[in-house]
């Protein structure tokens, strides 16, 4: 079972690293950013408020996105052997209510993974995707360094909440992508591991 939350700065291979290791798992890929980008492409209301938001660089209300999740979690929950979240929880309320969730559906996390690069790396990278896909967050620098500073203000505090509880395991984000997957697979194998031994 691999219950993972992939954890980290924007720009830092949430996406890259949790496409690879769900496609090579079989099991679903859970990205709130993904989810809000199909709900901005197709014009609904949530679409509409979450473009707001995303456009300056700001997170999106907490109740929009656990609920988003909160109806991945309950459609996948069907004795599947796990999930990978990436981009959710962004703030300790959504860390909370995403343990509230999990608590009703009987389940628990496995482990969390946090990827690390310098915020140099990340700038390059989001400027580079800027270019290749035209997504408006990614274009604008002012825009790209709000994210971060909301990284720091609200999400980095997520990574002490899954220190406290023994689940965090940090990785070098930077290198090949295939040799971080690799890391990740081994780290989540140890994980297992020392979750049966205590079990
Ligand atoms: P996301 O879609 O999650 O965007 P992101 O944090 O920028 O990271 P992403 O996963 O896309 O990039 P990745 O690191 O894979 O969120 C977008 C917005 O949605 C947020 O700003 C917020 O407004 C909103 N949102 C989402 N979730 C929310 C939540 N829970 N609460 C509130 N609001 C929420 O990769 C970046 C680039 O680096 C890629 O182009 C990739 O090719 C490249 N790359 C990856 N690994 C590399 C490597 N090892 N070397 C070189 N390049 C690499």
């Amino acid at each position: 079972m691999h219950r993972t939350v992939l954890f980290g700065a924007p720009g830092v291979g949430k996406g890259t690293q949790a496409k690879l290791l769900t496609a090579a798992l079989g099991i679903p890929h859970i990205s709130t950013g993904d989810l809000l980008r199909v709900e901005v492409r197709s014009g609904t209301v949530l679409g509409l408020e979450a473009k707001a938001a995303m456009d300056r660089g700001q997170l999106v209300p907490d109740a929009v996105v656990i609920a988003m999740v909160e109806t991945m979690l309950r459609r996948h929950d069907n004795g599947s052997s796990g999930f990978v979240l990436d981009g959710f929880p962004r703030t300790v309320a959504q860390a909370e209510a995403l343990d509230e969730m999990l608590g009703r559906l009987g389940q628990r996390l496995d482990a969390v993974v946090a990827l690390e690069a310098p915020e140099s790396e990340l700038i390059a990278r989001i400027a580079r995707r800027g270019q290749i896909e035209g997504r408006t967050d990614d274009e604008d620098v002012a825009v790209v360094r709000a994210r971060l500073g909301q990284y720091a203000e609200k999400t980095r505090p997520v990574r002490d909440y899954y220190e406290g509880k023994g689940l965090l395991r940090v990785l070098n984000g930077t290198g090949e992508i295939d040799e971080i997957q690799q890391q990740i697979r081994t780290t989540l194998q140890t994980a297992a591991t020392e979750h049966n031994l205590s079990a």
